[in-house]
């Protein structure tokens, strides 16, 4: 496989873009590996082509040391994300993801930043036991990963007004559209078990992947649907978006943004997060046709030979909006319209109760970093499961790692609200301001990429915070706080009001000023601060914060405002000096 530049010079393509070539559509020797009992993993570059499948190979990394002193491999198992298109599942979906966490993950359902399910720990002879029961439910694991358009988000809760279902229609048709078409995980996970099926299933037609080719995009790709004024899933970070523009009580078209991100390594300045541009507006029943072009546009232009600089936010960094809209424009063979006025009002999730016009009610749950798990003291995921159990409405994951139980009757909701007392599941909002925006992502054990611990510590760092909040009665203000293990972005920190950012085992970048609709990077303030350092950095901000603030001034605004951070808007200025106190 070969490609070349504009200048037709000849490239060297990424190690990836060979994989993915000779994959045979991401087939590689995925179904032989499953076989070999002699190691709990993959072939190495079958583990790049098992993420297109929603699967990815970890090891634990609690143990790794020990492990490799007794000379023992890695303790490899799997982790699997469930595509979840607005992260909406019926009761019995609920059920069935509980159960199959159980039989054949760690036991904790895990909610992730875009309103998918993930488990872990699942080794690799439970693996397509695994798949099949996700299958068996009606839900699937393709393109939850992988260099493909990835789990399209959408505000979670459509019950509220007709014009949120009509929403996340089209978030499910555009996930629908750019599903990549080969039959490969069928034939490797769907398949009866003693392999013979896998064989009479092979189409005798060569594949073809009519949106991405052969050797997909290069790079993830991700897509938002949202329904201003609520941005709770984070518009400005996703390669594509589509904003609903309302007029009277009709969704009249989409505003189109491109090239949002968050990725970034830490000392490379050519990396960098960035947030979406608006690119124009089009009609409701033109959507899927720009999510293609745009796609292309990308599969043909992004970056091949440098993975770390391979997503949509540098093709348009590099290219320019205006060359990117042409060749889009050039491909749909008609002009997008001028964007239209809109506006965000915050990007956390509104916590409790609230009923709609049909009489249904919704209750929105926090859920700290996503983790559905029974501990003594509080068995949430038994609680969850025995409402689930009675509940007729659905289950929505919001993109803040949190839970909206949608769409409760009338009748049922007096039974639902004995069981959310009965399980302590009330206490899921009663909280700070703080905690209630907060988001940390997996990092450690699990995650290959983390340098230091996330979801394990940010609700102990939040507790020592909170101290300092309540002396300064700022314990009810809502401030968004994110933390990851290291700087690829997952919990999305950069645009964060407060983002701390893994370095190394304990040691944190601090990033603040992020604005509080999401609209906004933050900046730098400090490098490598230690855990145990971090609350006094903070602690003298929050004074000022609390005696010098302007009526309704967000954090995020302040720190901005009063000199401790500079504004910034464009990827390319994230890395600029930041200002010591
Ligand atoms: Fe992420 C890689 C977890 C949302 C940017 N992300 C990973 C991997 C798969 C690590 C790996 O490649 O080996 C992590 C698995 C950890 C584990 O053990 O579960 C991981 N990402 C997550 C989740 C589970 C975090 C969470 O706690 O919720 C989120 C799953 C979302 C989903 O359901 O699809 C998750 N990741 C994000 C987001 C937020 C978003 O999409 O809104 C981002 C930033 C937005 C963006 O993509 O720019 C994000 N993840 C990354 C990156 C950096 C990509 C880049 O452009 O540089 C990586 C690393 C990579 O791809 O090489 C990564
Ligand atoms: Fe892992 Fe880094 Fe993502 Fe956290 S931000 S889950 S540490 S890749």
């Amino acid at each position: 496989m070969t490609i070349k530049n504009d200048s037709g010079e000849e490239l060297k393509l990424a190690k990836n873009e060979h994989i993915k070539d000779e994959s045979n559509f991401l087939r590689g020797t995925i179904s032989e590996g499953l076989l070999d009992d002699s190691t709990g993993a993959l072939a190495k570059d079958d583990t790049q082509l098992t993420k297109f499948h929603g699967i990815y190979q970890q090891d634990d990394r609690d143990v790794r040391k020990e492990r490799r002193k007794a000379k023992l491999e890695p303790a490899y198992s799997f982790m699997t994300r469930v595509r979840l298109p607005g992260g909406v599942c019926t009761s019995q979906q609920w059920l069935d993801m509980d159960e199959i966490c159980t039989k054949y993950a760690n036991g904790t359902l895990k909610l992730t930043t875009r309103q998918a399910f993930q488990l872990h720990g699942t080794i690799k002879k439970n693996l397509k036991l695994t798949i099949r029961d996700i299958n068996d439910s009606l839900m699937d694991t393709v393109a939850a990963c992988g260099d493909v358009n990835r789990n399209v988000m959408c505000n979670p809760n459509p019950y509220q007004s007709k014009l949120h279902a009509e929403a996340l229609e089209v978030a499910k048709a555009i996930s629908n559209h750019l599903t990549p078409t080969t039959k490969a995980y069928h034939e490797i996970w769907l398949d009866d078990g003693d392999g013979e099926k896998q064989k009479v299933t092979i189409d005798p037609e060569p594949e073809n992947e009519p949106i991405y080719g052969k050797t997909y995009l290069p790079r993830k790709l991700k897509t938002v649907v949202v329904l201003p004024p609520n941005n709770d899933v984070d518009l400005y970070a996703n390669d594509l978006g589509f904003i609903a523009i309302i007029e009277g009580d009709k969704i009249i078209g989409y505003n189109v943004t491109v090239g949002g991100g968050m990725g970034m390594n830490h000392g490379q300045e050519k990396t960098f997060p960035r947030l979406a541009d608006v690119l124009g507006f089009c009609l409701p029943d033109k959507v899927t046709d720009v999510a293609e072009k745009i796609v292309t546009t990308q599969r043909d232009y992004g970056d091949r030979t440098d993975r770390k600089h391979a997503r949509l936010k540098y093709t348009i960094e590099d290219r320019g909006l205006d060359w990117f809209r042409n060749e889009v424009e050039s491909r749909l063979g008609y002009q997008l319209a001028e964007a239209r006025p809109f506006h965000f009002e915050h990007n956390g999730d509104r916590y409790g109760w609230v009923d709609d016009e049909n009489g249904n009610s919704h209750l929105t749950l926090y859920i700290q970093n996503g983790c559905v798990l029974d501990q003594e003291a509080f068995p949430m995921r038994t609680g969850l499961r025995e409402i689930a159990k009675i509940h007729e409405g659905d289950f929505r994951l919001t993109g803040n790692q949190n839970l909206i139980i949608a769409n409760i009757s009338p009748i049922k909701r007096e039974e639902i609200e004995i069981l959310l007392d009965k399980y302590n599941l009330t206490n899921c909002y009663d909280h700070s301001g703080l905690r209630l925006n907060s988001i940390a992502c997996v990092a450690l054990p699990t995650c290959g990429l983390a340098l230091a611990e996330s979801q394990r510590y940010l609700p102990d760092l939040i507790s020592e915070i909170e101290e300092v909040l309540k002396e300064f009665e700022l314990e009810n203000d809502p401030i968004t706080i994110r933390m990851t293990g290291c700087p690829n972005g997952c919990a999305r920190p950069y645009i964060a009001e407060i983002a701390f950012v893994g370095r190394a085992p304990g040691k944190y970048n601090i990033y603040l000023g992020g604005g509080f609709v999401g609209d906004r990077l933050n900046k730098l303030y400090k490098v490598s601060a230690k855990a145990e350092e971090i609350t006094g950095i903070l602690r003298p901000i929050f004074e000022r914060y609390a005696k010098e603030r302007d009526a309704g001034e967000r954090f995020g605004d302040f720190v901005i405002r009063a000199g401790y951070v500079a504004e910034t808007r464009a990827g390319r200025e994230f890395h600029n000096d930041f200002k010591e106190e």
